[in-house]
Formats: C-alpha cells, sequence, structure tokens
C-alpha cells in the first residue's frame, strides 16, 4: 500500500522528496493537478471540490494514508477530506506551523503563501493554538507559484520576481520565515539571498514526513519490503514539463507512459 500525496501541481514534489528520503521504503503515488494549477486565487469551495476529486480518483489506489501537500488545499479542505475517508490524511499547515515554533527565538515569524492560503489564516491560527504569543507576519506571494510551474525557478529572472514578491516582508523583524507554500521550497536560495542569512527559512516538508513516519508506525503501518518501491506520478496537464520538473527536483529519471 502506497502513500498518496497531492498538490495542486509540482510543490507537493517538495514533500515527496523528503518522504522518499525519510522513508525510503514507502511507495507513494503523487498527483499534481498541474492543469488546474494554480490554486491560490481560487475560492475554498473550488479548491475543496478539486481536492476531493483528486482524492477520490486517488482512493481507487487503496492507499494507506493521503497527504494534502498543498498548504491552499489543505487550508481549504483538509477537515472535509478527514471526516469523508476512513484511512489517515493529513495537511502540511500544522507540521509548518510546528517546525516553526520550535525554530523561533524571538517569536516574530513571517508566513508567506499563496493567496488562498493566506487570506484563510490558517497559519496565524496553527501557530497561535501551539504558542498563543506569537507575532505573526504574512503576506501572499502569488507570483511565485507559476514561476515553479514554468520550470523558472533557477533563472536569473527568479531573484527579481522573488524580490518583488517579498517587498514588505522586513527581516529585521522576524527570526523565521515559513514557506507556506510548497511549491516555495523550489526557490529557497533565492529567497535566502532576499531575506539574507540570519532568517531561517521553514518548509514544512521535513515535518510533515516526520509526522507521516509516526502516524504510520502507531499503525503498525511502516513499509518492510527490502526491495525499493516503484513510485508513481500523474498529472494533469503538461506531462513533458512535469517529467522534467520531477526529474530534476528528485534526482532521478522518471519514466513517462502513456
Ligand atoms: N503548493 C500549493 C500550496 O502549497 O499552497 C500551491 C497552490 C497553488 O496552486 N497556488
Amino acid at each position: 500500500q502506497a502513500i498518496a500525496i497531492l498538490d495542486s501541481g509540482v510543490g507537493g514534489l517538495t514533500v515527496a522528496k523528503e518522504v522518499m528520503r525519510q522513508l525510503p521504503r514507502e511507495k507513494v503515488i503523487y498527483f499534481g493537478d498541474t492543469a488546474r494549477a494554480p490554486y491560490g486565487p481560487r475560492t475554498p469551495e473550488e479548491v475543496r471540490d478539486f481536492t476531493e476529486q483528486i482524492v477520490d480518483y486517488l482512493l481507487q489506489y487503496n492507499p494507506k494514508m493521503i497527504v494534502i501537500a498543498c498548504n491552499t488545499a489543505t487550508a481549504a479542505a483538509l477537515d472535509y477530506i478527514s471526516d469523508k475517508v476512513s484511512i489517515p490524511v493529513i495537511g502540511v499547515i500544522h507540521p509548518g506551523a510546528r517546525a516553526a515554533i520550535s525554530a523561533t527565538k524571538t517569536g516574530h515569524v513571517g508566513v508567506i503563501g499563496t493567496v488562498g492560503t493566506v487570506s484563510s489564516g490558517a497559519y496565524t491560527a496553527a501557530l497561535k493554538q501551539l504558542s498563543p504569543f506569537v507575532e505573526v507576519q504574512s503576506r501572499a506571494c502569488p507570483t511565485l507559484v507559476p514561476l515553479v510551474e514554468q520550470g523558472l525557478f533557477r533563472t536569473a529572472k527568479s531573484f527579481d520576481i522573488v524580490r518583488e514578491a517579498l517587498h514588505g516582508m522586513r527581516p529585521e523583524e522576524i527570526d523565521c520565515l515559513i514557506l507556506g507554500c510548497t511549491h516555495y521550497p523550489f526557490l529557497m536560495d533565492t529567497i535566502q539571498q532576499v531575506m539574507g542569512p540570519r532568517v531561517k527559512l521553514i518548509s514544512s516538508a521535513d515535518e510533515t514526513a516526520r509526522e507521516i513516519s509516526t502516524i504510520l508506525y502507531d499503525k503498525g503501518q511502516l513499509a518492510s519490503s527490502e526491495d525499493l518501491p516503484v513510485h508513481q506520478f500523474f498529472c494533469t496537464g503538461d506531462s513533458v514539463m512535469f517529467q522534467s520538473i520531477a526529474t530534476e527536483w528528485l534526482g532521478e529519471h522518471i519514466k513517462r507512459t502513456p
């Protein structure tokens, strides 16, 4: 049985990579809804419907758990999907908030994400639930997901776009910045350059992979086979672009089948 991971596009690959690193025996079935990305500007109802469609599709493969590796979809649909299916479902917002609370020393935390995530207030709520006195500064960065989906995250042009997107997020006022969109770790180096070395960047990938491992361990469902798993990837849009980004990011060739 596999771990099913979904996102609006290639962003969830940042979580998938960490799952593959921490849990190398686990098979991953990945679904990127590249044809309908970005989800950020869509209404919560639409994102919830899309997430439900993808989950229904993935359930055919009888996965042992579902990871909503998209902050926008986590904010809009995690509770709804968790109530609907009988296997464990996790999102990426609580893991990201936990990682930030354990990393911050000043209690001043920045969050960047899509319009959907930031306007949901889900990060602020998750952070304050863990630590009521934390100060949160949030900013929506709608130009970043298209940059990653187009495979332009390593280009010189990305620096100017990231600097512009982060304008107003002041490095002297925070000590941690949550990358509250799973696409943003693709731009980690550029974001770090723009924010400077003092600000620690937090991606939810590590903590999400740890949560998966804890859940599977508790349920006695960790994979035990000696054979390395063969992962599967699905996308709804341009599979050539998806293949190229996934191959580069995961560092292994992803074969395309019709
Ligand atoms: N990876 C999604 C997220 O974490 O919010 C990006 C959403 C989008 O498609 N804009």
